[in-house]
Parts: structure tokens; sequence; C-alpha cells
């Protein structure tokens, strides 16, 4: 079922022109005592308080980053701090409406977004809802801390939880959000909403997209927000992320149910700086940031610039730009203006910036103008504010001085056998269904789909009953074995997604998707931009949301693109998180062979250098059909190699041929191929075939035996089977397509002894 949508030489050619709506600059211009109209007094002293308890937490920091001491107790913190003193507003304003069910993603400079969304959410949860989470998170240890000198409400401590338990993980301890796994640039902590921050500057800028997908798509309340810095609106990540995040396809192709945009803010937290380029004036040709939503789409993403320095024009922007999502109108950009008085580091000497502006910024210090604001119409006294002053400073001094004494807060021992990064590098779970008891979304009957009824008539082994070769064109070949099990995934988990560039209609890169596009609705099978980076990064938004997506990248050259979000996103937020979060994430790559230096490369090895991926390489169909239904029922991240020179290759090792149903190959076991004596070598992917050839050659013009052995897998790996066969045979080759230098290096000295002819790759 191709679209339907008509490109009309006649109206494309037609003479015309593209209009501009205006953009929205600092619209905001209501007061305080307009907005006692609908908030509560309580609720305007509670942003003051928000405000002041970010402003202690990192004006801690500073002071321990810089004189490793804060109000007398010594610490030294070797890790980073990126600071948001001064901007304490936006992030404050922005949760403020916020609930549990929308998620923030951050940048390196997000402790305040992490301390505001918490408090917001603190706000918003009744008593027992508070306990459960705390009691329940890693079983209590960060509340086993807090709790022993709790005082007041539960609120009060559910407020000491959130403070400790953020500070614990930026000092790199085990009773920290993340188990001190992540620490300052990725602290998080999924009950409060408050998703990964990253360290990669703009890497939120596709992985939200991922998120907002999976709400998206399946129904899943709530918004995503994530928020970037100014300078990164010049990443590749955030670019392709706009791109993903603004198809079309969303509002005219995919079906009424889930038709619209996402409900995604690109919230650009603007401090007018990089670390010390500028990007009004400098590093971008803007001038305003806002104005990049205007090339975007003809709705221009409903970009406006509001004043991040004025908490109300916060939370009243967010106010407007919910309801827009709501109405399935999104995503929206917001270009939220703010300063950092802080460095961009605390060894930072602000030797990019003048006195005269940083004076003139804090002049209009959001704490001391808001403040201001408050007592100007009688929200409180400045009595009242200097209270809440001395109140919120006690509070970080507390959880300060419970963070830094190793005894109440050790760190992790990585040292020992099994320790922490053993058990969270991967999850290594085995969950057909992503959300048990939801029915998948498809159009017809498994036995309906014409590429199935096609494949009935095919022998499912190379060979006849008396071992006769069949043609290749009636045999079930690797694309074929890869279809049936990915069809049949999505028949069992709803949440699985595939998508990538020419998914759908075109039917995959080589085919291995023809027939999904009869099977499946847009929603779960679609086309992307030409957008790598952004294929991978929402994948990883999407897996870590609970949902499972299949993407594709079309050729192994094409890694390079997605290199960030393969190997610092998709690869790490299972052991960053301490074990909270699993990436059942697959990722397709095609290996080419004829196509010269850009189309044809095996990185095997560069991917399996990446602590956190699985990566496996099969070369028979009956392998790609039961690794596939192991990627596809697996929680971790897997790299799934194929090769384009052997997509046609019917089943002719197992006896019996590809099974039609469904059956798991485990990763990590080579599976020996032909038994030998003298030498034995190990393959990886299509190079098996190779290796069979030659040791036939061998065995006939020389005598000599070989004993195959199929990789199948790279990580994990069981060399169990080859250390037997090296111990019959003394002697191994490894045989892949890698370039040699830096690859699962080849035994020379045998290669040697072994002699040449076995054919290229090897
Ligand atoms: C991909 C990448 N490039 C460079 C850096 C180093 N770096 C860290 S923060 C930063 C500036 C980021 O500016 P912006 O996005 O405006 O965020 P801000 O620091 O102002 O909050 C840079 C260049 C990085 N972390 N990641
Ligand atoms: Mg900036």
């Amino acid at each position: 079922m191709p679209k339907n949508q008509f490109i009309d030489p006649e109206r494309a050619r037609r003479k015309s022109e593209i209009t501009f709506k205006p953009i929205l600059v600092n619209h905001y211009d209501r007061t305080v005592k307009q907005e006692l109209a609908w908030l509560k007094g309580e609720d305007l002293i509670r942003i003051q308080r928000d405000m002041l308890i970010i402003r202690w937490f990192e004006t801690m920091l500073n002071e321990v980053k810089l004189r490793a001491n804060f109000k007398g107790v010594e610490y030294t913190h070797r890790g980073p701090a990126h600071l948001s003193i001064g901007q304490e507003a936006e992030a404050v304003g922005q949760a403020f409406l916020l609930g549990v069910d929308d998620h923030i993603y951050g940048s390196h400079r997000s402790h305040g977004e992490i301390l505001a969304k918490g408090l917001s959410a603190i706000q918003k949860l009744d008593d027992e809802r508070l306990m459960d989470i705390m009691e329940n998170y890693f079983d209590g240890d960060c509340l086993r801390v807090v709790e022993c000198d709790a005082e007041g409400s539960m609120k009060d401590l559910a407020i000491d939880y959130l403070i400790y338990g953020a500070l614990a993980e930026i000092f790199g301890r085990e009773t920290g959000f993340n188990k001190g796994m992540g620490g300052s640039m990725h602290a998080f902590f999924l009950p409060f909403g408050i998703y990964p921050n990253n360290a990669v500057v703009g890497g939120s800028g596709d992985v939200s997209v991922g998120a907002a997908l999976y709400k998206k798509i399946n129904h899943k309340p709530g918004i995503v927000i994530a928020n970037i810095g100014d300078a990164s609106s010049a990443c590749g990540t955030v670019w392709e992320g706009i791109c993903l995040a603004t198809m079309d396809q969303y509002k005219k192709l995919w079906d009424e149910e889930h038709r619209g945009g996402l409900p995604l803010i690109f919230n650009f937290v603007n401090n007018f700086y990089g670390m010390g380029g500028q990007t009004d004036g400098e590093t971008m040709g803007f001038g305003i940031l806002a104005r990049l939503g205007a090339g975007i789409n003809p709705e221009q993403m409903h970009a406006e610039r509001i004043d991040g320095y004025n908490p109300l024009a916060v939370i009243d922007a967010i106010a407007r730009k919910k309801k827009i999502l709501e109405r399935g109108e999104g995503p929206v950009l917001l270009d939220t203006l703010t300063y950092r008085f802080s460095g961009h580091s605390p060894s930072d000497a602000s030797s990019y910036r003048s006195r005269e502006e940083l004076h003139a910024w804090q002049e209009v210090d959001p704490l001391t103008t808001y403040a201001a604001e408050l007592i100007k119409a009688q929200v409180c006294s400045q009595s009242d504010i200097d209270e809440l002053n001395a109140k919120t400073e006690e509070l970080v001094f507390k959880a300060y001085k419970k963070a830094v004494d190793l005894n109440i807060s050790p760190r992790a021992d990585l040292m020992k056998t099994d320790c922490l990064l053993d058990k969270t590098m991967f999850s290594n779970e085995k969950v057909e269904s992503m959300e048990p008891g939801r029915k998948p979304e498809v159009l017809i009957r498994k036995e309906e789909n014409p590429r199935v009824k096609m494949l009935s008539k095919r022998s499912r082994s190379a060979f006849d009953a008396d071992g006769k070769r069949f043609p290749k064109s009636k045999c079930i070949n690797i694309r074929d074995a890869l279809f049936e099990a990915i069809l049949d995934c999505f028949y069992v988990d709803p949440t699985l997604v595939a998508y990538g560039e020419e998914n759908r209609d075109w039917g995959g890169a080589f085919a291995v998707y023809r027939g999904l596009t009869e099977a499946l609705p847009y929603h779960r099978l679609f086309n992307t931009p030409i957008s790598e980076g952004a294929i991978v990064g929402s994948a990883v938004g999407y897996g870590l949301e609970g949902g499972r997506a299949l993407v594709e990248l079309m050729y192994c050259d094409f890694i390079g693109r997605a290199g960030d979000e393969i190997f610092n996103q998709l690869s790490k937020w299972q052991s960053m998180s301490g074990g909270m979060l699993r990436m059942p994430v697959v990722v397709r790559v095609s290996i080419g062979s004829k196509y010269g230096a850009q189309h044809s490369q095996d990185w095997t090895s560069i991917v399996a250098h990446i602590p956190g991926l699985k990566v496996v390489f099969p070369a028979t169909p009956y392998d790609a059909k039961g690794l596939m239904y192991s990627a596809l029922t697996g929680t971790d991240p897997v790299i799934f190699f194929e090769s384009q020179r052997i997509y046609d290759q019917p089943e002719e090792f197992v006896k019996g041929g590809v099974p039609v149903g469904r059956y798991e190959i485990p990763f990590g076991e080579p599976a020996i191929r032909k038994e030998g004596s003298d030498v034995a070598i190990l393959t990886i992917g299509a190079t098996l075939y190779r290796a069979m050839d030659g040791a036939r050659e061998l065995e006939e013009k020389y005598g000599i035996s070989c004993e195959i052995i199929d990789a199948r897998s790279i990580v994990p790996f069981n060399y169990g089977n080859v250390i037997k066969s090296v111990k019959k045979t003394r002697k191994i080759l490894l045989a892949s397509d890698a370039c040699e230098r830096g690859s699962f290096p080849i035994a020379e000295k045998e290669a040697e002894v072994v002699g040449g002819g076995l054919g290229d790759g090897i």
C-alpha cells in the first residue's frame, strides 16, 4: 500500500512565495498581582523557595570546587560541576506545571532542572505515592540516609531525599540516584519524570524525539521537553532531531488515532554562550535563536522567545505550548533566554565576557527581582524571604554533610568481581513483549501476508532429500529468515516499531522488509529523513521510555553519521543508570561488498570495542532468524550486522533448514561448521563461505584438514569451543572482512604455515 500523495508538476512549478508569521519575542507582560487571579500566594512563594534551593545547591558546589569547603565542612570533589547560577527562573518556571508523566531530558548543565522538576513532582504527589517511590527506588538505599533525622511532613522528607539523592549522585556515591554511575552531567530520577541528562552537547536533541515518539505511538500521557543549550542549536543531533520530529507524515499519513504532531518541546536554554563562544553575534548567525523554527515547517514550530529571567513568563509559555501539544500540533521550539553568573565550570576565568555584562545581569537577578515583586504585591514580606533563604541554605547543608561522609554515603566498589558495573553493563533479560497484555496493532493476519504466502512455497533448506541443491531462488534465504523473525515479533510486542531510510514502501534496504508494509500501520513502520544520528538517537529515547525499537542504517559505513548515538548513547545508559534502565534497541547494519571505499567496510571491530553493545553477525539463514529473535526479545542494545554478499544464501548447515516457527539462538556461542584436525579457522560473518571453499582446496591439494568455526556473535563471545579446537589443531586463523589493523588479530604465524589460497578477506 504505497502512500497516495500525488506530486503534481503543474502545482509544484507554479510561481508563488513563502511568507512567514511574526515570531513573538518576550511578549509576557503580566504582574504578580495579575497572576494572583489564578495562582495562590503559597504557589508564588514556592517558586521563590525552589529557586533558592537551586541557588544554594549550586553555590555549595561552587564553594566545594573552588575552596574544597562549604560552611566549614571540607570536601574535595574531583568530578565536574557545570553550574547554572543565574538560570534558576528558567528551570523552576518550566517545571511548575509539569506532572510526573511529563518527561524532561537535559544537558551537562541540568542540576537546576533536576531539582526544579523534582520539587514540582513532590508538590503534586500524595504522601502515599511519595513514600512508595522512596521505599522502592533501589530498595530504599537513598531513603535510609535521609529518613533517620527527618523532621516535618512527608513532603519535607521527599525534599531532603531529592537534594541528597542528586548530590550523592554528583559526588559518585552508591546511595545516589544512579548509584554514582552517572554523576553530575548524567544524573536523573525517573519516578519524578526526570530523564537522562546528557554530557554530549545536543545529545538530548534526538533522544528526546524518541521519547515523544514512544508517548505518541503507545498512547502514553504527558509531554517531553528537551532542555538543550543555545550553542547546541548548531549540532547535527539537534537538526536531525528537529527534522525527525517535524515529519509531515505524522499529520498526513498516520492513521486517525495516531495522527498529529509529537508532544515535544525543544527548549533552548539560551544563556547566550557555549563555553566561551557567543552564539548571538559570534558563532551563529540567527540573531535571535527563535528564528530557527521559521524554516522548519509552516507552523514555524510555534517558535517564540520567552524571558527566562521571569519564572512567571516561563510558566505562561509552558501552559500555552502544552495546549498546542495536546491538540497534536507539536513540536514546539522555545528560545528561553537566561544568563549564567557562574562560569562554564568553576575553573572558568570568564575571560570571554566583560564585568559590565555580568553585573548588568546580576542587577536583574531573578531571585531578587522576583522576591521584590512578591513583596510589592503583598504576597509576603522581606523577612519571609530572608527566612526562606536561611532555611534553604540549611536544607542544602544538611544534605551536603551526609553526601560527603563516606561512612554514610559509600562509593560503589568497582574492583570486586561481579561489581555494579558488571551487573549493569547489560540487563540480559528476556522479554517478549515490552507491554504484556496490550494487543499489537496490525493490518492483516500473519497468514494473509503476501510474502508469508510466497515463502510458504519455498524450500527451507538449500538441499533436497537426496542432498541435491535447489536453485537459490527456490529457497528461504537470509533476508527471508530475517523477515520471518521480525514479522513475528511485530505480532507479539505491541511497542515494537521499525524505522529508518526507505523502510516502508521501498521494502527496506535489500528487501528485508518487503511484506511489512502490508502488515503494519504507519506508526509501527515508517520512513525517516536521511538522519542516521537521529534514527539511532530516537531509538535510544524510545527504548529508555519502555518501548522496543528496530532501526536500520542501510550501510555499515554510515555508522559514522550515528557515531555519538551508537558509541555514547545507546551503549551507556544502562550502566550510567546504575541498572535502572533497559535498552531494547536493535540496530541493523549491512556490510557492502562492491560499492567502493565508502560503502563496503566491515566495522564490527569498531563497534565491538565499545562497552555496552552486543554485536552479532549471522552468516546463515538459520542463525539470522534465531539471532534476530534473541535480539528482539532481549533488553540490551544489539548491533546486528548483515552482509550484502550473502542475503541470497539458503541454509546449508542445519539439517531440516530454517524452522517455520519461533526459536532463539543465544548470543555468544560460536558454531562448529566443519570438523578438522590441522588448523582451526574462526570466521566472522560472510567469510564463512570463503573459508569453507578454502578448506576444501586445502584438503584436496595439500591434505590439510581444517576445523571451521563461525563466530556468529562477537560480543558476548564464549571462547570455550574455540579453545577446544585450538587445543586439537594448535593453530588458529581468524577471518573477517574487516581491515586487518586494529581488528580481531589474525594469527599471522599460523597463517603463514597454512599458506595462501584461502581467498580474499582471510
Ligand atoms: C559534542 C560536544 N562538543 C563539545 C563539548 C564540550 N562542551 C561542553 S559544554 C559546551 C558548550 C555548550 O553550550 P550550550 O549548548 O549553549 O550549553 P551551556 O553550556 O551554555 O549550558 C561545550 C562546547 C561537549 N560536551 N560535547
Ligand atoms: Mg549556552
